[in-house]
């Protein structure tokens, strides 16, 4: 019991906002990375949120928020506190492309989020014809709006779970150097 709790207590917690367009696979891949099973899914209403830890001493609690039109207009209230960003995209629903992009665009422009690291999880890397995540990279054209923050495009499966735990991992590793940066500003400007 004492070691538990102290053991937990040593355990940082990071807050990670997982957004992107309704049905590119948020939940999908949440639950596979939680349960590592397939799970089927139903249109998230309202939020999803879930912990994942990769590390022992680090866990990520992850808000899947739904993506639906009425449910894009309050991401930004998610914004704040938020140490990371994973957007996820339909690698395969090409007439969707544009209407991601400019959703990626709009939330990078959030006060809150500034400087926040960005995971990209180009999903759906099984379907014929998905677009690649150099593809991405380009369309979304992530090293400009990206260029204040560390940043990474990692091609998945959520069905499968190809590349998951690879994006989180580098996640991980970025919001760590996130929150250490901060806390060392917050530090200097208390002095
Ligand atoms: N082929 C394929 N289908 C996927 C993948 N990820 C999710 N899906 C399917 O896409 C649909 C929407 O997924 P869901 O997780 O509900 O999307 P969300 O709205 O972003 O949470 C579901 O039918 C999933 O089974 C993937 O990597 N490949
Ligand atoms: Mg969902």
């Amino acid at each position: 019991m004492g070691l538990l709790s102290s053991k937990t207590l040593k355990t940082k917690q990071a807050q990670i906002l997982l957004l992107g367009l309704d049905s590119a696979g948020k939940s999908t891949l949440l639950y596979k990375l939680k349960l590592a099973k397939d799970v089927k899914t139903i249109p998230t209403i309202g939020f999803n949120v879930e912990m994942i830890q990769l590390e022992s001493n680090f866990s990520l609690t992850v808000w899947d928020v739904g993506g639906q039109e009425k449910m894009r207009t309050v991401w930004s209230y998610y914004c704040e506190n938020t140490d990371g960003l994973v957007y996820v995209v339909d690698s395969a629903d090409k007439q969707r492309l544009e209407a991601s992009r400019k959703e990626f665009k709009h939330i990078l422009k959030n006060e809150h989020i500034k400087h926040v690291p960005v995971v990209i999880l180009a999903n759906k890397q099984d379907m014929p014809g998905a677009l690649t995540a150099e593809d991405i990279t380009r369309m979304f054209k992530v090293k400009q709006l990206c260029s204040d923050r560390n940043w990474y495009v990692q091609p998945c499966c959520a069905i499968t779970g190809d590349g998951l735990t690879e994006g989180f991992r580098k996640l991980t590793g970025f919001v760590k150097s996130h929150l250490k940066s901060r806390d060392t500003l917050a530090f200097v400007k208390q002095k």
